[in-house]
């Protein structure tokens, strides 16, 4: 069975495009896989953000994994931080990494267009993202979309370094992508993203959801409430048929062909759909809140068992490129 690795930005609040995208396939994975789910601090410093408010949103990303589903008795859920051993392997994988594959990123393309002065770290993004997954030699990789193409690079990565050092070691880890590839923010613009501002959080209070989805773009026809629409091309219909009974669903698309209602209407119904998904969740998160110290028992568990699988593999690397081993000064430790 492979062994599963996936990680996530503790760059804002965990939204529903995370939820659809990738965290719900990491709940269902984790009952048959050795899972690694780790919140990648390191890659949301490469882009601009507050130093003060990073810990808590370390600390609240944890929460809402844990709300959302992610059994830590059955995940090994930690902060990369936490494992010195992903910058070290990240430095190694730099050595066979081509410049130009990192310049052709999409990814990297977009946010350093959003950089005054472009950053080596943004750069090197996708090969700190080939050392998370590698280091525990993860064979299954579930994410968005917008991931794709660096799982690509993370494979050639791998088969750069295996090719020169030791054929095999590392495997060419696979990605899985759920029904809900790519979840459209709710300015209608791109992928809905923390970065973004284009959001709704799975805790979300109930009356913020439906302030979250009062401004959300919708079928653009739809200029009054008397003209018809196009479920297809509104963006809020299609999480409908994520949260919505199919009842609903059905109902939401007649009234919209047939203006039988205004989209704040629709907005309202989807709105009570996504509070009544998410109320375990939140329930959850307020319990995980009124006892802080078990958020961090479980990062700190998480933590050393990633280290113990990490430094293994770690080993084996710096043998195989043939980097002298550290050796204690005789007298230490007798
Ligand atoms: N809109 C989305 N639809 C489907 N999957 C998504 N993912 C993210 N957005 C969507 C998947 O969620 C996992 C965590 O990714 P992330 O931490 O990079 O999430 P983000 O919201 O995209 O974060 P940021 O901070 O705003 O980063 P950028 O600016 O890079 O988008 C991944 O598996 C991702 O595919």
């Amino acid at each position: 069975m492979a062994r599963v690795f996936s990680g996530i930005q503790p760059s804002g609040e965990l939204h529903i495009g995370n939820y659809l995208g990738a965290v719900q396939n990491w709940v269902k994975l984790q009952m048959e896989h050795d899972c690694f789910i780790c919140i990648v601090d390191y890659h949301a410093i490469t882009q601009d953000y507050d130093a003060a408010a990073l810990e808590a949103r370390t600390l609240e990303m944890a929460v809402g994994l844990v709300a959302a589903g992610i059994d830590p008795e059955r995940s090994v859920l930690f902060v990369q931080s936490h494992v010195p051993e992903h910058t070290e392997l990240a430095w190694i994988l730099t050595t066979v990494t081509p410049l130009g594959d990192l310049e052709r990123m999409t990814q990297f393309k977009d946010k350093s267009q959003r950089q005054e002065s472009i950053l080596a770290g943004l750069l090197n993004y996708p090969v700190l993202q080939a050392a998370d997954i590698l280091l525990y030699r993860a064979g299954l990789v579930p994410v968005g979309e917008d991931q794709i193409q660096h799982l690509e690079l993370v494979r050639e990565i791998a088969r750069k370094w295996n090719t020169r050092f030791a054929p095999g070691f590392f495997p060419e880890p696979q990605a899985q992508l759920t029904k809900a590839r790519r979840i459209v923010g709710l300015d209608g613009l791109g992928k809905m993203s923390k970065s973004m501002g284009n959001t709704i959080g799975i805790l979300e209070e109930p009356a913020a959801v439906f302030d979250r989805l009062k401004p959300a773009k919708t079928d653009p026809a739809r200029v009054t409430k008397k003209d018809p629409g196009d479920p297809a091309k509104c963006n809020l219909y299609s999480l409908h048929q994520y949260f919505s009974p199919a009842a609903t669903v059905e109902d939401v698309a007649q009234k919209c062909r047939t203006a039988g209602w205004g989209c704040l209407d629709c907005k309202r119904v989807l709105a009570d759909s996504v509070v009544a998904h998410f109320a375990p969740a939140r329930e959850k998160s307020r319990e995980l809140r009124n006892a802080p110290e078990r958020i961090r028992d479980i990062l700190h568990a998480g933590a050393e068992k990633a280290r113990a699988v990490a430094t293994e593999t770690m080993r084996e690397v710096r043998e195989k490129m043939g980097l002298l081993a550290a050796h204690m000064p005789s007298g230490v430790g007798r």
